[in-house]
């Protein structure tokens, strides 16, 4: 009985949300026009303008793109492994991947956030989310290299991150999934989620030198699904604000059950008072955790990771003035906040209006104590008593809302497939364009600091369906691009990208194009095996392990033929790139090798371990075109019998046969 109940409550829902599916917008082909084309024209060897970091969605890495040409520059690999670069398959990176469920070679990132300082981007570091298996990574922008990352304990779904502060004093990570206690107690029944399931908002501080992260503290929270999140800058600074959605406690058929409220809630965090409460001791340290904290070491060009135990909570219900609960309108996604600080908007993905809260009525309304109850013991702050205005009838389905900097907003709408422009004081809708389609994330340059660039908008988009040409049962993922220095958004140029584009940033070339690293300086490198030159290149054997000292430099290795190696032994190729010239990699393969490639920048040590599975003679050669006689960068390595009498013997250009002289 009761599962016909749900079966016919499910069916319903599913002819109410089949409406909600994507729609595609008509005249998909005439919507490009007069001079766009020009508009996002780039000419051979000019750069383009802004560098765009796109998550990578579900391929767990981040994109380049050049804007507003929307060429790929480069794909900078964070949670997944990638064998074109090496990322996760050479010794010196497979601690970056580490976890404590042991190496994890994928995940899913959703946001990138750049570094901020005084509520503008200061071209230091992104950070990135990975929203399956709970972490942080830092990706350093002078190398482009993912430097540091951070696994968050009491996690599940690391949705709402890696938002950041106006300083860039934490990035947050809010638990999407709520979940019981880890470890045994949190053996519970699945339907005990009122009971025993809970939400953690980390706090992961962040040091202003050197970018190291930190989990500073987390606050534990009622069990809901904490979305999306954005820090509070100008008047609102020292506030955070995360979005929920399943405030019905369900866990079970979410797609009915959690969409039962006419409002779920945005959170409201002070960590400012997190900050006086932890400083009067009341965090509780949790111990016997585990969770891992891995950093990628530019000096020895190797990756170390480290195992923490313990956090600090604060549990939400028990400190008056942390947090408030303000109702938001059908299951909102996205929460974002306007170059001022004192407008929060709110984006039910199934409402039909986006309310606007005011952080100065937020604050009177917490002095007058304009509460309307409590939701699992924190005060929810009463509807009317937050919101600034309503903006009436903008399209279905809000997703996520940027700034122009000019006093307008624009959101994204998954469901009537458009961006909508509308005024922040009057709330008027301005403008809308049709989008090809299903929007997800949009992104205005610099549109979450305090200052946008404007200009443009990026619509990226989760269908393209008759967009591109064909490519098998999936079609490429899009990115459109709008120019918006005009009144009216003007669509310019479609590009494809990675994985399934999230949120994105964008920020000025020439704020940060000058300070990208060209070589690392050799005689800086203290790899431990490293060989600094080809006089120093030689091959060591530690009883069965063979350590390969090898250099590269246009357009051989050294040593490059090597012998008295046997079945049996574990060889690591520790190879050096001598070159100290811009964008001069080699790279290395060798034969049968259950590995990927290294890709070895100048002056960096990288190192492939490779396990020899039958004897025989084996080529390994460089990968990376590098010169007119890159064909010719090889060499030779045998794999003998063991017992046979073989001597270690390693040579470049003196191994020649006996008769060679005739
Ligand atoms: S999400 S399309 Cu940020 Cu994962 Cu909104
Ligand atoms: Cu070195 Cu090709």
């Amino acid at each position: 009985m009761k599962l016909k109940k749900y079966l016919i409550m499910a069916l319903a829902t599913a002819t109410v949300f089949s409406s909600f599916q994507a729609c595609r917008p008509k005249g998909a082909s005439d919507a490009v026009s007069g001079n766009a084309a020009e508009k996002a024209y780039v000419a051979p060897g000019k750069y383009d303008e802004f560098y765009n970091f796109v998550s990578g969605g579900f391929s767990g890495q981040l994109a380049v793109y050049g804007l507003p040409s929307g060429r790929l520059l480069r794909v900078i690999p964070v949670f997944s492994v990638d064998p074109e670069k090496g990322w996760g398959y050479s010794e010196e990176t497979k601690a970056m991947l580490e976890t404590s469920h042991g190496n994890v070679p994928w995940d899913d990132s959703h946001h990138v956030q750049l570094s901020k300082t005084d509520g503008l981007y200061d071209g230091k570091w992104a950070f990135i989310n990975a929203n399956n298996t709970p972490r942080i990574a830092r990706i350093d922008l002078t190398t482009y290299r993912t430097v540091e990352i951070l696994e968050l304990p009491n996690s599940a779904g690391n949705h709402s991150s890696p938002f950041i502060t106006e300083n860039t004093e934490y990035t947050v990570a809010g638990t999407r999934f709520s979940v019981p206690a880890e470890g045994e107690s949190g053996d519970v029944p699945i339907n005990t989620y009122k009971k025993n399931f809970r939400g953690t908002l980390s706090f992961v501080s962040v040091n202003k030198d050197n970018g190291n992260m930190d989990l500073a503290f987390q606050i534990e929270t009622p069990g809901v699904n904490y979305d999306l999140s954005r820090a509070g800058k100008g008047v609102s600074h020292g506030w955070f604000f995360f979005s929920t959605y399943n405030t019905e406690q369900a866990n079970t058929l979410l797609e009915v059950n959690a969409s039962k409220n006419d409002k779920d809630f945005i959170l409201a965090v002070n960590w400012k008072k997190a900050e006086e409460y932890l400083k009067a001791g009341k965090g509780k340290k949790l111990t016997g955790l585990k969770y891992a904290h891995n950093k990628y070491d530019e000096k020895t060009h190797t990756s170390k990771s480290e195992f923490k135990t313990e956090t600090v909570v604060l549990t939400a219900e028990e400190l008056e003035g942390l947090c408030y609960y303000i109702p938001c309108p059908k299951s909102p996604h996205g929460v974002d906040v306007d170059p001022t600080g004192e407008y929060i908007v709110g984006s039910g993905k199934l409402a039909a209006l986006i309310p606007v809260f005011s952080f100065d009525k937020i604050q009177k309304a917490i002095e007058e104590k304009q509460f309307e109850g409590d939701f699992g013991g924190i005060p929810v702050i009463k509807y009317e008593a937050a919101l600034y205005g309503e903006v009436e009838k903008p399209g279905l389905g809000p997703l996520h809302t940027e700034f122009d900097g000019k006093g307008n907003a624009i959101t994204s709408f998954f469901v009537s497939s458009e961006l909508v422009k509308w005024n922040i004081k009057d709330l008027k809708v301005l403008d809308r364009v049709p989008t090809y389609y299903s929007t997800g994330h949009l992104m205005v340059p610099g549109g979450d600091t305090k200052a946008p660039y404007g200009k443009y908008v990026v619509a990226y988009n989760k269908i393209t369906k008759d967009r591109f040409l064909p490519t098998g049962p999936e079609l490429s993922q899009s990115a459109q691009i709008f120019d918006i220095s005009g009144d009216k958004m003007q669509l310019i140029l479609d590009f494809p990208t990675i994985g399934e584009p999230h949120h994105a940033q964008a920020i000025r070339a020439d704020e940060i194009k000058d300070k990208s690293l060209k070589i690392y300086p050799l005689e800086e490198n203290q790899h431990p095996y490293v060989t600094k030159g080809e006089k120093e290149a030689r091959v060591e054997r530690k009883g069965n392990q063979v350590h390969v000292y090898l250099t590269s430099i246009r357009s051989h290795f050294a040593p490059d033929n090597i012998e008295g190696i046997f079945l049996g032994d574990e060889i690591y190729f520790h190879v050096t790139n001598i070159e100290q010239d811009w964008d001069m990699p080699h790279g290395f393969a060798v034969k049968g090798a259950n590995n990927g490639e290294l890709l070895v920048m100048p002056g960096e040590t990288q190192t492939l371990k490779w396990v020899p599975d039958r004897i025989g003679v084996f080529p390994f050669y460089c990968t990376d075109f590098c010169s007119a006689l890159h064909q010719e960068m090889q060499g030779y390595i045998r794999i003998s019998k063991p017992g046979n009498n073989v001597p270690l013997t390693y040579s470049l250009g003196t191994n020649i046969p006996e008769d060679s002289t005739n």
